[in-house]
């Protein structure tokens, strides 16, 4: 295939240098761009978080002015979601659907390149806010009108980077829906796909339902900044809790894109480890699909403190505690998965183990939180950042890390250092609960979420959570130390990576052929060969 337009006649011509990855159609190529793009910007916001904790780790004002210290907030979380969670899910599909479903690429390469080079022009206008009139946006990552109104000259570039991120997901949503549909190899069925795979596909129906939502709000909000409209303004006649109503309905489903990719990683490892089939695997992907269903009918769960009519709080707070079904049967199936298996503790395993039970504190703090009486005491506190964090770093993050610790023998060739993961995880997993685990004391104690200052009687946690947050700061630094080592060289990886592992992960439906964990299953890598 010829990408340049010169007269040249080879036309088995690879492009080399930065060509090979501008103008790539490739999916493993674009898979490691995505993956490469989420670990810088996991620094940036990262380093957003420092400044964060530095700033709370004793009460007074030390660092940051406190409109700067609301823009770390808000700027963090857009990074953090838009910048590493998804694009590393993205990442981690385009290098592993295509290889698990048999086909010889993505669906449509062209765009997935388009999908991913957004991505850098999208943050590039996004972080360039951080040095506009007025600052980076302060109002939170939710947008909340009236306040994020007041935002300065940053406002429209904000909306505008948010318009791309939306258009550069819903293609690659589209790209993924294309390629499990249309190219899955003969005899790989609905009900063989690998639950990685299955996780994705209802990720990117969610996307494609939620995305245009979350771009119409932030278009209303545009137009009553620049346009003359009232739709959140109430002296115009508009509703400022309307733009609550619509962020939400965006935001729910969008948690469930952050995690369920999560999900199906750890659905992989899981039985590697454990040298057994996933436990339940019909159970898992009705599961999957349930808690993707539910997710469009629990927003207001956010915003039970707005003054909505009681039928309303009720119907919010039971179709909210009913996602915890769906959700107990995938943590219920994983343990079974891990019951009387022949385990071994790899570090892809690790991670996937403090993923099922870290994942399900920050499950269960989530129901405490949908409880709607209780909720106005949680509400806008400390606890729901502890919350949330549970839910994003030591289940999504967590389940990220791990996949990439899982896969990467396959990627590069090379084993990684295992001493030096096993030192990455447990450094990981100590403080980034001394990080996360204090948040709820100080939430449940009354300390506001997005404040730079806080009473004396919080100071002893903050200190505490601040140190947690540095040394997990630091000790991903390993990480990169990892992935670099482990690209340019190392022990060689085995076909079949995972000892007692059948080299089938690659490809591996699941559930296994029938009755047994040992026939290959007959599909075919078609790019193993080029
Ligand atoms: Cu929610």
């Amino acid at each position: 295939m010829s990408y340049a337009t010169t007269h040249d006649d080879h036309h088995d011509h690879k492009p080399t240098g930065i060509t090979r990855w501008l103008f790539s159609t490739n999916h493993k190529d674009i898979g490691t761009m995505y993956l490469i793009f989420a670990l810088i910007m996991f620094f940036v916001g990262g380093a957003m978080a420092m400044v964060i904790r530095a700033e709370l780790f004793q009460p007074g004002l030390q660092f940051v002015d406190p409109l700067f210290f609301n823009s770390m907030t808000t700027m963090h979380a857009l990074v953090m979601i838009f910048g590493v969670v998804m694009p590393a899910g993205v990442g981690l599909a385009n290098w592993q659907i295509p290889m698990m479903v048999g086909a010889p690429d993505m669906a449509l390469p062209r765009m997935n390149n388009m999908s991913f080079w957004i991505l850098p022009f999208a943050f590039t206008l996004l972080l360039s806010t951080l040095f506009m009139k007025g600052g980076a946006p302060a109002g939170g990552w939710t947008m909340y009108p009236p306040l994020t109104l007041q935002t300065g000259d940053a406002l429209p570039f904000l909306i505008f980077a948010v318009h791309l991120l939306g258009i550069s997901s819903i293609m690659g949503a589209i790209n993924i829906i294309a390629t499990v549909f249309n190219m899955r190899a003969p005899g790989m069925t609905f009900m063989r796909l690998p639950l990685f795979v299955w996780t994705w596909i209802i990720t990117a129906f969610l996307l494609i339902a939620t995305m245009p939502v979350l771009a119409g709000a932030v278009t209303m909000m545009l137009t009553d900044k620049f346009f003359g409209t009232s739709f959140f303004g109430a002296a115009g006649g508009g509703d400022p809790v309307m733009f609550q109503h619509v962020f939400w309905f965006f935001g729910h489903p969008e948690v469930y894109i952050l995690i369920l990719p999560a999900f199906g990683i750890v659905s992989q490892i899981l039985p590697t480890f454990a040298r057994k089939p996933l436990f339940g695997y019909e159970s898992m992907v009705y599961a999957a699909a349930a808690i993707a269903f539910l997710s469009f009918f629990v927003w207001a769960h956010h915003m039970f403190t707005v003054g909505m009519p009681l039928a309303g709080e009720l119907f919010f707070m039971y179709a909210t505690m009913s996602i915890a079904v769906p959700t107990g049967v995938k943590i219920f199936n994983w343990m079974a998965t891990m019951w009387k298996g022949s385990m071994t503790f790899e570090t892809p395993m690790l991670f996937a183990v403090a993923f099922v039970m870290l994942f399900s504190i920050g499950g269960f703090t989530g129901l405490m939180m949908g409880i709607t009486p209780a909720d106005f005491q949680y509400h806008d506190t400390y606890f729901i950042v502890a919350h949330f964090h549970y839910v994003l770093v030591t289940g999504a993050v967590f389940a990220l890390m791990a996949g990439v610790y899982f896969w990467i023998p396959k990627w590069t060739g090379h084993m990684y250092d295992e001493t030096l993961g096993k030192c990455h995880f447990w450094l990981s997993v100590i403080f980034v609960n001394v990080l996360f685990f204090p948040q709820h004391f100080l939430g449940l104690a009354g300390m506001p979420r997005r404040i730079p200052d806080y009473n004396v009687q919080f100071a002893d946690w903050n200190m505490v959570s601040s140190v947690g947050g540095f040394v997990y700061g630091f000790s991903q630094l390993l990480f990169v130390y990892i992935v670099i080592k482990c690209i340019r060289g190392g022990a060689k990886a085995t076909d079949q990576v995972w000892e007692g592992a059948h080299g089938l992960e690659w490809t591996l439906p699941s559930p296994p052929p029938f009755h047994t964990f040992t026939i290959p299953p007959q599909v075919t890598d078609a790019t193993a060969h080029s």
